[in-house]
């Protein structure tokens, strides 16, 4: 077994997941914001320390993506975070992308860059302690959308992105992400997600990515946000599952989906219910940000006496989602 392929092993088996802490400075900003915390530096810190310090996490957590800040921060008691997981038995992962930018020539379509200065970037990350990366594209349902530029252009920076992380010695977290944002329905979600899904394994290949050292975050195949269809858990887990069959390729060790916005409830009934489908030949398991850390959040609002009921709470997704596996 390559020394890839274990990591990834590790960061899918024994029912346990992934938590994506990732949430770019803007991004947590925005978030912290919203319950009524000041987004400051010291703020972001205090929440993710929140979050990594739960108790029993490494139970159903295998490894948390971190963003840069936090990579660089210290705890209270003076580790690194990927120094204070590697101590609970968590992998430390990092998110190396610098964000979707307009594509030129595609109106309100995306590409996601990151790649210049990758291979040193990798470098210094592995020497911090790093053991996977994450790479996450926006793809997005629409009249025309996505274009075929938009994807090809996509999928080619997932592939090259994965190549120098395997080169330097980190597993890549591959994300595809078909958002839900739209009125499209389950079945144009499903087409477009199968896919996106063989454009990138087309890619990968040419690449010469090592599949056995990759893990795929994909999104699940659910309708538009504003589609008005609701179809049953079972429907989202078929169509999801139909997607991955026909595009993934079973020398991928595993599946790690994203939540994408759904409620954290219900991502972790799909999750329950795609384990209950055919034999499939790669592990399915988690790796939210929102529907994990979202009840933690609002619990918090950066009051310090809501300290253990916020941990509490991530407590209680972590552990059905792992016993959803
Ligand atoms: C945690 O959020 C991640 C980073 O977001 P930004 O860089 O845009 O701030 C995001 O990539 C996340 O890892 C995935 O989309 C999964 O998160 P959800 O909330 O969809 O499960």
């Amino acid at each position: 077994m390559s020394a890839l392929n274990k990591i990834a092993r590790t960061l899918v088996s024994n029912r346990r997941g992934i938590l994506a802490a990732d949430e770019s400075i803007g991004t947590m900003s925005s978030r912290l914001e919203k319950v009524g915390v000041e987004p400051t530096e010291e703020n972001r810190r205090v929440y993710r320390e929140l979050i990594v310090t739960t108790p029993q996490l490494a139970e159903s957590v295998s490894g948390v993506i971190l963003a840069d800040e936090t990579f660089h921060q210290k705890l209270a008691n003076g580790r690194t975070f990927p120094e204070y997981l590697d101590e609970l038995g968590i992998l430390a992962g990092i998110k190396v992308d610098t964000g979707a930018k307009p594509l030129a020539g595609a109106p309100d379509e995306k590409v996601t860059e990151g790649l210049d200065g990758l291979r040193e970037r990798v470098a210094a990350y592995v020497r911090g302690g790093a053991t996977f990366a994450k790479w996450r594209a926006v793809i997005t349902i629409g009249d025309n959308r996505p274009s075929a530029r938009a994807v090809r252009a996509n999928v080619h920076a997932l592939a090259r992105y994965a190549g120098l992380c395997q080169e330097g010695g980190l597993v890549p977290i591959v994300e595809p992400e078909v958002l839900m944002d739209g009125s499209h329905s389950l079945a144009r979600c499903q087409e477009v997600t199968t896919s996106v899904l063989e454009s990138l394994f087309e890619e990968l290949d040419l690449m010469q990515v090592q599949l056995d050292g990759i893990v795929l975050k994909p999104n699940m195949v659910v309708p538009g946000s504003d589609s008005g269809e609701r179809p049953t858990v079972t429907d989202v887990a078929r169509a999801t599952v139909d997607a991955l069959h026909a595009t993934v390729p079973p020398s991928v060790p595993g599946i790690a989906f994203l939540s994408g916005g759904q409620s954290p409830e219900l991502a972790t009934q799909h999750l329950a219910a795609m384990q209950k489908l055919d034999p499939l030949p790669w592990e399915l398991t988690y790796s939210f940000g929102r529907a994990l850390v979202g009840p933690a959040l609002e619990t918090w609002r950066g009051d310090e006496g809501n300290w253990a009921a916020a941990q509490q709470a991530l407590s209680e997704r972590a552990v059905a989602n792992a016993a959803a596996r």
